[in-house]
């Protein structure tokens, strides 16, 4: 049967007004296309030349174009730019209290800054203090980051306590869409024992989520900051990577795979930084265990004699955990990248003001450890992988977009510019080029570990979910990012 309605003009008031809003506010350019005409479309398998239509917030076709879509469309001359999908940054810590102070970046600032970087997703850690729930974590960072956001974003949950009443929540972080969480083997307030790690690895396999988790020795390295101050080096900058070397990390990445083989369950390194560490995880996938790693642009681009500057605030900027190693190091880290045993490059975005950082100026364990650089890391990336030819395209763009996207159940809506894929782009043009300065970032922190590295490219345009959001290397689009619900690894 047919119903026919008729309405008052009182009645149909509202709902006119509302298409008159929809048409001429919601979703700018939903009737009109956009057509990137000119570029070369990357993937994780290289580049190819190929027009990308995009009709709202999807893809809609790439390739060659019909004449009568291209006809309809708003046409934007992208000839000779790379057209990568929207980076994915699976590590940052937005509006998060470290060391008796709050990160310079909250949602906002950060998530702008990650935009004019071309990341259009990052997936933060919410991070419920030890003896709160799961869902109280959740909440919180969901007030920090709602309708604050310049980028889409989805959480990480960290397990920095494990009892029987936060593995009851484990299915209703999964159902909120969080497939992914973190655990510590450092950081006494953070720590939850071997044990636990081994129930935690269990409770979340059985449920087809994944950990990742943050490898250094815990009480070794205690004890050698205890000696280290003990003979008069507590001020000292160096102190620092010197209390927290290389193979402590390893030893906690040979222990944590050793705790996932009895568990049987797959695991993420997050940031490594060292050939030793690469050397254990090589050992696990020998005995066929599933490994996922991931490294960071600050123990690739640079090394440790950032910590050897006499000037206290030159050389507490780049105090981070684990710290940044030797060029072998990161030449192993390349490598690895090359060879597919090294799968995500995010940045631990973790950003303080130089004032913070004098925190420490009397005690380097006081100084707020964390780096930003959710603004630089494609153009960072990039540079180094096609100037010193350490990685092809194809491999900057998996680490960088479809590999997160992939390990972290947002394939294939992010990660990859396809048909029916969100329309996160990032249009690069490799022949422009720029040099960064701390002055000129938006991230709060007001310097840049990069500071003078001159960029081979830069991000030209940014367009999220089919809107601009950069232009020209500017932020011109506002604060959409939405949460996003995350499905299972695939990778
Ligand atoms: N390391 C840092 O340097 N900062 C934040 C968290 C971490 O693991
Ligand atoms: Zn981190």
């Amino acid at each position: 049967t047919t119903e026919i309605y008729t309405l008052s003009l009182h009645d149909a008031l509202p709902i006119l007004l509302l298409l008159i809003w929809n048409g001429i506010f919601s979703k700018e350019g939903s009737s009109m296309k956009t057509l990137l005409r000119g570029g070369y479309v990357v993937s994780g398998r290289g580049c190819r030349r190929a027009d990308v239509l995009i009709d709202g917030e999807k893809v809609e076709m790439l390739g060659h174009i019909p004449p009568e879509l291209a006809a309809q469309s708003e046409v934007v001359d992208v000839t000779g730019c790379m057209l990568f999908p929207g980076f994915i940054d699976a590590h940052t810590h937005f509006d998060l209290d470290v060391c008796s102070t709050t990160t310079a970046d909250d949602f906002e600032s950060g998530s702008k800054s990650a935009i004019r970087g071309g990341t259009t997703t990052v997936i933060d850690f919410a991070c419920p203090n030890k003896g709160e729930s799961l869902a109280y974590g959740l909440n919180l960072w969901h007030k920090k980051a709602d309708g604050k956001c310049y980028c889409d974003y989805g959480f990480h949950m960290t397990i920095d306590d494990w009892n029987e009443s936060i593995e009851s929540e484990l299915d209703a972080m999964f159902d909120a869409g969080i497939t992914s969480f973190k655990m510590y083997l450092t950081y006494p307030a953070m720590m939850i024992g071997d044990g636990a790690v081994y129930r935690a690895l269990k409770a979340l396999k059985t449920r087809g989520g994944i950990a990742g988790v943050h490898c250094e020795n815990a009480g070794v390295i205690d004890a050698r900051i205890a000696e280290l101050k003990a003979s008069g080096l507590g001020a000292d900058v160096v102190s620092h990577p010197i209390s927290r070397p290389d193979y402590l990390e390893a030893e906690a990445v040979s222990r944590l795979l050793r705790i996932a083989q009895a568990a049987d369950a797959p695991v993420i390194i997050v940031h490594t930084t060292n050939r030793a560490s690469l050397d254990e995880i090589a050992a696990a996938r020998r005995r066929g265990q599933t490994v996922y790693v991931e490294t960071c642009p600050q123990y690739l681009a640079l090394d440790d004699g950032v910590y050897y500057d006499p000037d206290f605030s030159s050389a507490a900027r780049y105090v981070c955990a684990p710290p940044i190693r030797s060029q072998e190091d990161s030449e192993a880290l390349w490598k690895a990248l090359r060879r597919g045993e090294v799968q995500t490059i995010s940045t631990d975005h973790c950003s303080f003001t130089l004032e913070q950082k004098d925190m420490g100026r009397d005690d380097f364990t006081k100084i707020p450890g964390g780096l930003p650089g959710v603004e630089t890391r494609g153009e960072v990336v990039y540079t180094v992988a096609i100037n010193e030819n350490k990685l092809s395209l194809g491999g900057v763009c998996r680490a960088l977009s479809e590999n997160p996207a992939k390990l972290y159940g947002l394939y294939p809506r992010k990660g990859v510019i396809a048909a029916g894929s969100d329309a996160d782009i990032v249009v690069y043009d490799p022949g422009a080029s720029h040099v960064l300065h701390g002055a000129d970032m938006l991230s709060k922190a007001g310097y840049t570990p990069f500071e003078g590295f001159r960029t081979n490219g830069g991000v030209s345009k940014v367009y999220l979910r089919g809107q601009l959001q950069v232009d020209s290397g500017k932020v011109v689009g506002g604060k959409m990012g939405e949460y996003l619900k995350r499905g299972k690894c695939a990778l």
